[in-house]
């Protein structure tokens, strides 16, 4: 992802491309669409009813495709908005998982603690939105499991995590007790290296890369709608594939 520019400016040509006309959206919104705010505020409003189909269409039984293991890429593709080697190094002697929110037990996690959790290994396909996908193998817990471990409140609406270079993201709790939903420790049968993660990343095959936070410190459980870096300029925030 390019520097701190917005992913997408809103404009009348990129309405245009996609398929509605100005009169449908305004129609559909109500919204005169001759200024840039407006037209804002109508995008939010239509991705904020495509938060709502997309969650109600996903279902905790849909499964991501998963891959025979040798399709599996060994040098996987590096991503974030800086180059590779500004990505946070963390020390597994000082690193603690902060735990924040709707969970009875926040003690603090420290690397050894999460990696002795039960695991499993998926291959599964990333997406990224920038228009390029790969294969991988992932291994970890899943994020259910750590969930009820701790004594989080599964009925709430949001999980949310923070990263170590500034980046947070949040999903809804459906996606966070999916099956396939993991805390990933390893790529490739090795720990994380420092630009893929390390110590963990959340790997998410039902949404789209940016859903997958890579050096998460922080979890915090919350019915208040927490965004992410990248829907907080202009991403549809539940992006399932
Ligand atoms: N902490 C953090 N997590 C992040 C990002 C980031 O910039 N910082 N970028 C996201 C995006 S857009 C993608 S495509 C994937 C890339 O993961 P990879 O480097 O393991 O391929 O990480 C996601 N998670
Ligand atoms: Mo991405």
């Amino acid at each position: 992802m390019p520097g701190n520019k917005p992913p997408f400016d809103v404009d009348r040509r990129k309405i245009l491309r996609s398929g509605l006309s100005l009169g449908a959206l305004t129609l559909l919104t109500g919204c005169d669409i001759s200024d840039n705010d407006t037209v804002q505020a109508m995008f939010a409003r239509v991705s904020r009813w495509n938060n709502f189909v997309q969650g109600a269409l996903f279902s905790e039984t849909h499964l991501a495709p998963e891959y025979p293991e040798a399709m599996a890429v060994k040098n996987f593709r590096f991503n974030a908005w800086y180059h590779y080697n500004q990505a946070p190094v963390i020390s597994a002697a000082d690193y603690r998982l902060e735990l924040a929110g709707l969970i009875d037990n926040k003690r603090p996690w420290r690397v050894a603690d999460l990696y002795a959790l039960p695991q499993k290994s998926q291959i599964t396909r990333h997406v990224c939105v920038e228009g390029w996908s790969m294969i991988g193998k992932w291994t970890g817990t899943p994020l259910s499991v750590f969930l009820q471990r701790v004594g989080a409140d599964l009925t709430a609406k949001y999980v949310g995590f923070v990263c170590a270079d500034g980046y947070y993201e949040s999903i809804d709790m459906a996606s966070a007790l999916h099956p396939q939903t993991i805390m990933a420790y390893q790529l490739s049968d090795q720990i994380l290296p420092v630009e893929y993660g390390f110590p963990f990343k959340i790997r998410i095959p039902t949404k789209l890369g940016f859903k997958n936070p890579k050096y998460v410190t922080a979890i915090y459980v919350t019915n208040r709608d927490p965004g992410g870096f990248w829907v907080d300029r202009g991403y549809n925030w539940f992006s399932g594939i």
